[in-house]
Parts: C-alpha cells; structure tokens; sequence
C-alpha cells in the first residue's frame, strides 16, 4: 500500500482578507473555504493548508515542503512578483509545484504578467477564483502518481 500523499498548500500576503474585500476580482469564499475546498478534492490525500502575510515565513514553509511534502501547491499572491528569495527557495525542491492564483495576473496591470514563482513551478493554473486551487489540488496529485509509477533507473 503506497504512502498517502501530503500536499502543502501554502498561500501569501493578503489572502487573509478572501471573501471581505475585493470580491469583483477575487470571489467571495473566504481562505476556510477554500481550504475545506482543497480538503474534498485531495479525495483523501493529507493536506497541510496555511497563510502567512510575512515572506520569511513562507520561504521556512517551502523549505518545511521541501522534506515533508511530496508535492506544493502555492498562491505567492504579491510576493510572486516581487521576492528572488522565494524563487531561490523553490528552487531547492525537487517535489511538484503548481503555482495557483484566483486571478488572471495576465490579464490585468503589467507588473502582474510575470512571476518569479513560474521560473521554478511545474505548472500554472490561474482565473478561475477558488476553483483555480481544485484544479491545482488535482493536478499536484497526478504530478505525484505519475511520479510514483515512473520507472526507476
Ligand atoms: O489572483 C491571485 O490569486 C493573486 O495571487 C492574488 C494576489 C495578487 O497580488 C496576485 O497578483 C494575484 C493578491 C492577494 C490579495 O488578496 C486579497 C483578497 C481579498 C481582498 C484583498 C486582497
């Protein structure tokens, strides 16, 4: 019987504040619901969900990831366009990393369309408000399964 999965899902600045201010752009669940949302779609995988405002401690998180967790899903929310040390941090992992945001950065001012946190992540699923983290949950658990059935050399 394999190990049971332990996804992080670890999320940044602000994202304390889902569901009270700027609903036009962010959705109106708050950041419990979107855990007990991570909850039901890890269909029984373990789920470490946390939030910080504070950068340091994020990155003592992702490295926390980097022994702890076989894979990270992360919303870097403004530090991913900002912080070198985050991306230095994930670059350390050798897990999956979807990177996840509710919005479109893409779509809206310039200084979103580029995160440092892209330059380390497996992949990116963002626009789709709190369902952008059921797919991320989804898609860090096949990333693991796949992982798991690959051929050792
Ligand atoms: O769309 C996302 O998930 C973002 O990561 C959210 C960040 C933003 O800086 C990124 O460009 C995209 C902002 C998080 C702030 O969250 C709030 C939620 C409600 C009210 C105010 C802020």
């Amino acid at each position: 019987m394999p190990e049971t999965p332990v996804l992080y899902v670890l999320n940044g600045p602000n994202l304390n504040l889902l569901g009270v201010r700027e609903p036009h752009i962010y959705g109106r669940e708050t950041l419990a619901d979107v855990q007990a949302l991570c909850e039901r779609a890890a269909e029984g995988a373990s789920v470490v969900f946390r939030q910080t405002n504070h950068e340091g401690e994020l990155i003592d998180w992702v490295q926390e990831a980097r022994t702890e967790a076989h894979a990270l899903v992360l919303n870097p929310a403004g530090y991913g366009h900002t912080s070198i040390a985050l991306l230095d941090a994930l670059k350390a992992l050798i897990i999956p990393i979807v990177e996840c945001h509710l919005s479109n950065p893409a779509a809206r001012e310039a200084f979103r369309h580029q995160t440092y946190v892209s330059l380390a992540a497996t992949g990116v699923v963002s626009g789709f408000g709190a369902h952008s983290y059921e797919l991320a949950v989804k898609a860090a658990l096949r990333l693991v399964q796949e992982r798991r059935s690959a051929p050792t050399v």
